[in-house]
């Protein structure tokens, strides 16, 4: 892990000003580190408080879901990890993922005027290029009880230009410069850590009931043919919804609709008879 301060984080903290007792507060910034989540992590086990977050300039190892590698260029994204202390049993924060990517995207709305779209279940898009993901992790002792703390990585792309980008990448990736929106990493990083601060405090609050409807808002992907894998294997079928759990309600082709909690969900571009509509066809 590297101890040197990054440029990112003191940025953050000055544009949260000094009143600001929300989620971001303390930040923890570095120029450089394996992972933001790794290094929340192990504030967290040494009592890190419920809001800290931990900004980086560069992640050497950033990560997704399931190990996959996060690529995180210094300076030119946000990389940052938001360490929670939960009040609500692990078992109800299932759709926490969802609710960041509402957040994010709303501050993404707030610092650049950019509106892009949610996808299930954690990823932040412009069309059907990726933007920005979240990645939740937790400390769990038992579905009842509330966790010892979760770990909500986010990364947005801000500044990356098309050759910035991996070529495995290229065309499966976004950044706010290139969808025409100029902004910092902090400037994106503040307002997604303001909006983050209310989202949390309705889903503590309310659940993920009371937020539902603003991602369905913003998911551009309700009412197309999908694709779903995970664990289970392959689905298709038409993506009708989310429910208040935020499981995705798939309708297969067989006519059964299937709540799914946890997948990767790529949309269907070619039309395939009695499938219904392919979007970004
Ligand atoms: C995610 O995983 O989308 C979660 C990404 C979370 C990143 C943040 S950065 C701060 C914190 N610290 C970390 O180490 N991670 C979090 P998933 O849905 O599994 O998507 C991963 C896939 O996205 C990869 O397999 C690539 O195909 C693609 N990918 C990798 N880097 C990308 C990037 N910068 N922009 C767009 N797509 C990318």
């Amino acid at each position: 892990m590297g101890d040197r301060p990054g440029t990112v984080g003191p940025q953050i903290a000055v544009l949260l000003g000094p009143q600001w007792t929300g989620i971001g507060r303390p930040v923890v910034s570095l120029a450089r580190t394996s992972s933001t989540n790794d290094h929340a992590r192990s504030l967290a086990r040494i009592g890190a408080a419920h809001g800290t977050s931990v900004v980086a300039d560069r992640q050497t190892s950033g990560r997704g879901r399931l190990a996959r590698v996060w690529f995180s260029p210094r300076g030119l994204g946000l990389w940052c990890s938001v360490i929670l202390r939960p009040r609500i049993a692990a078992a109800h924060l299932g759709p926490l993922p969802l609710a960041a990517a509402l957040a994010v995207a709303r501050g993404i709305k707030a610092a650049t005027g950019f509106q892009c779209a949610v996808k299930w279940p954690n990823d932040l898009m412009a069309g059907d290029l990726k933007l920005g993901g979240i990645l939740s992790e937790a400390a769990v002792a038992g579905e009842r009880r509330p966790p010892e703390f979760v770990l909500l990585g986010i990364g947005v792309n801000v500044l990356q230009a098309a050759d910035d980008f991996p070529p495995e990448l290229r065309d499966r990736a976004s950044s706010l410069l290139i969808e025409g929106f100029a902004s910092g990493p902090a400037e994106v990083g503040a307002a997604v850590l303001r909006e983050l601060d209310g989202v949390y405090r309705t889903f503590e609050e309310a659940g993920f009931a009371a937020l539902k409807n603003g991602w369905v808002s913003l998911a551009t992907m309700i009412g197309c043919r999908v694709r779903v894998s995970g664990a289970g294997g392959e689905l298709t079928g038409i993506a009708e919804g989310i429910d208040e759990h935020g499981r995705l309600l798939l309708t297969t082709t067989s006519g059964r609709t299937v709540a799914l909690a946890a997948g990767d969900l790529s949309l269907r571009r070619k039309e395939a008879p009695g499938e219904g509509p392919a979007c970004f066809a």
